[in-house]
């Protein structure tokens, strides 16, 4: 831009803007041209379609009401005489059952598409050139040409409403963020242990007792103590079969199939609550309330036992007939098949029916439900354990521990949808995760999402067809409210969306920033919340030539880093990052993002490093560190970097057992201070050793013992404390150091983890 004006000037000519109007559109539209002009949408603008296309009342009813929304007029419908919005189904050149074109003129806007699908995303990229909000803003629309059509057909988001409980008014809300993102199927996760939410008119205690547990306020999902008997149940809620109703009308108007689950054979200790017989070993239980499951709690169906098919089937009859989508999904996830292998019932099944094991056992129930769904014309979609023991002749599977299960399937010719682990779960953390509210764990970062191929390598063309789409699955045991829900799924939805609608070829991650901050505002306006994650900075440590460098980047393409090192929060008077930083002292660096004059990010973010006489030694452990916690490197103990409250950062792991540490300084070295940092984090199994004793050496076999040294905390503590254990002492000549912390062995009483091995977390031995 400079360099154009540069030229304008030195020639002397006139200084002419050509700057095109920005378009925002996500997914990015296949093919978007824009023209010279625009058009204005004004209270009169008439909303016009043939009157023989009866099928676009729907469409111009959603139009009209996306107008009102953000502008407040209320735009009459085929009024001839003033400018208009024409929809028409007549085009038959548009791409695929869902593509559409869009053009935009000073003369008018035409959205032509094959369906009414089409016209709606016609609409949906109409209405992401308008203010999000309502406005006195001008209403105009740069004059442009979409073409455009989705790359796959299955793009989904999932919901577990079973963990927590959303009323159906939050559940159209999602409804309508997927909508405008072009998402089309909606996957409804509608029972699993902790609560069953559908009405079942055949079998009402499914939610007169099904749905409702103990509540543990303020209790992370692992650390729920289970109900105890004659205790009150006082969380959970269920969808009424008319509200599922009037819920799947108003996902059809927006192109969403509603897709409902309802789980089999395991994960169904609600069912079982309500209906005990249901199980292998009948016997009162109660809704499970998190992460604890009592002794003898029953969460799976038994599949000797011929009435839990006649159940299962009435129960899907229902949902059938109250669900018109192709798909129904029995979920089949991880089955604990261990009370199947004590049941006489169950073991008779598999002698009757001459099955392997417990594994086909479970494939014979899917088969059998499988066969059921066929006869009443619908398609079986499960979790990718229902490959184990073999997969049933037409089912579609979902892939969600990784992608083998999906190739495996795919291979034989079954149709598949990607959703692993990394990066579809969006109940992972997405930034920090310093900041960000409790997640299950993991870290799928916006970019990890927008970088998504959903056919993998290992599939040929011909079988890559089997590969219907993908989804972003949102378990809540750990998202108790709408808020956290909105933060989970913005903006990594739209990452998503790009995915699965834009041609592969077209990937364009500074693109996609640029156009974000459109959707960032209007969520803003709108008061949705969601993550600026991607603008968190990176603080990445390196060493060269036994020099430390940190270098601080973020996933965001846009706007400047600025940081401290002097414990300050940053912000634009501070360093302006240019280059990696050298460190030669022991020093806190806090960093942020700003972007057009704002502080960006969740949380600025911080790293400490220390420097010592150690720095660079090697360390050799007695007992090996766990290859999950390997920080960066065999020396992270001595590499100058400290350990923070990220579990994953820096910190050597050692489970059930003792650190035995021995670095070697190299050389002789007058030393009189020797700390070994240590993490307790209860919810994550992590305990300060009970002590800490560090021995000193010359000649590394003679060794001196220091005192040993204790602490005060609590095993019992739940924050976050990272504590050092300090030896001071007169100056010694020493070159080896061995530093022995001990486990206190078992997780402690009333935790979630009692009596099973706790974890040290070590970082950083410093010696000065
Ligand atoms: C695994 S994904 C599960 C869910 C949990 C989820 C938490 C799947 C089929 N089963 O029951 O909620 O992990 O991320």
């Amino acid at each position: 831009m400079l360099h154009r004006k540069l030229l304008f000037l030195l020639l002397g000519l006139p200084l002419l803007d050509f700057a095109q109007p920005v378009i925002n559109i996500i997914p990015k539209p296949v093919s978007l041209q824009v023209n010279p002009g625009d058009f204005t949408i004004d209270a009169q603008t008439s909303i016009n379609y043939p009157v023989v296309q009866k099928k676009l009342q729907g469409a111009a009813r959603f139009l009209k009401a996306g107008i009102h929304a953000v502008s407040g007029y209320e735009l009459p419908s085929n009024k001839s005489g003033h400018k208009s919005i024409e929809l028409s189904l007549d085009n038959k050149s548009v791409h695929g059952d869902e593509g559409y074109i869009l053009q935009v003129s000073p003369a008018g806007i035409v959205i032509q598409a094959g369906t009414e699908a089409g016209i709606i995303y016609g609409i949906q990229s109409l209405l992401q050139t308008l203010p999000s909000v309502r406005t006195n803003a001008v209403l105009k629309v740069p004059a442009m040409e979409v073409i455009d059509y989705p790359r796959f057909k299955w793009r989904g988001m999932h919901l577990d409403v079973s963990r927590h409980f959303f009323s159906a008014d939050v559940i159209k809300e999602y409804i309508d963020l997927m909508a405008s993102y072009k998402m089309n199927v909606f996957h409804w996760h509608l029972c699993d242990d902790q609560g069953w939410r559908l009405e079942i008119k055949k079998y009402p205690k499914l939610t007169t007792v099904g749905a409702w547990r103990v509540e543990r306020p303020g209790k992370n999902w692992g650390d729920r103590e289970p109900a105890k008997a004659g205790e009150a149940a006082n969380y959970g809620g269920y969808y009424t079969q008319e509200q599922v109703r009037d819920i799947i009308a108003y996902a059809r108007e927006r192109n969403i199939t509603i897709i409902p689950e309802i789980e089999m054979p395991g994960h169904s200790a609600a069912a079982i609550a309500a209906y005990p017989q249901l199980s292998c070993s009948p016997h009162p239980q109660m809704v499970v309330t998190g992460g604890q499951y009592p002794k003898g709690n029953q969460s799976n169906y038994c599949p000797g036992n011929d009435s839990v098919f006649v159940f299962l089937q009435n129960v899907l009859k229902e949902v059938a007939d109250l669900f018109p989508s192709k798909y129904i999904h029995i979920g089949g996830d991880e089955v604990d098949k261990s009370d199947w292998k004590k049941c006489p019932k169950c073991q008779a099944r598999i002698k009757q029916e001459g099955l392997k094991d417990e594994n086909e056992l479970q494939s014979y129930l899917i088969r059998r439900m499988e066969k059921y769904l066929l006869k009443l014309n619908r398609k079986l979609v499960g979790w990718d354990e229902i490959l184990e023991g073999g997969l049933a002749p037409e089912a579609t599977v979902m892939s969600w521990r990784g992608e083998s299960g999906g190739i495996e399937a795919a291979k034989m010719k079954h149709d598949v949808i990607m959703t692993p682990g990394s990066p579809c779960y969006f109940d992972h953390y997405q930034a920090g995760p310093e900041g960000e509210p409790l997640a299950i764990g993991g870290f799928n970062t916006l970019h990890k999402v927008y970088d998504y191929e959903p056919i993998p390598k290992e599939l040929n063309s011909d079988e890559e067809k089997y590969v219907l789409g993908a989804q972003g699955n949102v378990w809540t045991e750990f998202i108790p409210v709408t808020e956290h829900l909105e933060y989970m799924v913005l903006p990594r939805m739209l990452a998503l969306a790009e995915v699965l609608w834009s041609p592969k070829g077209s990937k364009d991650w500074e693109g996609f920033n640029q156009r974000l901050q459109y959707h960032f505002n209007g969520f803003d306006q709108k008061g949705l919340h969601y993550c600026k994650g991607n603008f968190t900075v990176n603080i990445k440590p390196s060493s060269k030539d036994g020099k430390l460098k940190v270098a601080l980047t973020t996933e965001a393409t846009q706007g400047d880093i600025y940081y401290t090192m002097n414990g300050k929060t940053p912000n634009t008077g501070d360093h302006k990052y240019r280059e990696p930083i050298d460190i030669d002292s022991s020093v806190t660096i806090k960093a942020v993002t700003v972007l057009n004059g704002n502080v960006m990010g969740i949380k600025p973010a911080e790293q400490s490093f220390v420097m010592h006489k150690a720095i660079g030694s090697n360390v050799t452990y007695d007992n090996p560190v766990s290859k999950y916690y390997t920080a960066d490197g065999p020396n992270s103990l001595t590499d100058g970097v400290r350990g923070t409250e990220a579990v994953g950062k820096y910190w050597h792991g050692f489970h059930a057992k003792d650190l035995v540490a021995t670095v070697d300084l190299g050389m002789v070295k007058d030393i009189q201070y020797l700390s070994l940092g240590c993490l307790q984090r209860y919810r994550d199994w992590l305990f300060l050793p009970q002590s800490v004793l560090f021995e000193t050496s010359v000649d590394g076999v003679h060794y001196t013992a220091l005192p040993i040294i204790t602490h005060q905390v609590s095993v019992n503590e739940k924050t976050t404390v990272m504590h050092d254990f300090v030896a001071q002492f007169s100056m010694q000549k020493v070159r080896y150091i061995r530093a022995t912390a001990k486990s206190i062995g078992a997780c402690p009483k009333g935790h979630s983890g009692e009596g099973q091995p706790a974890w040290i977390f070590a970082d950083e031995l410093i010696v000065n």
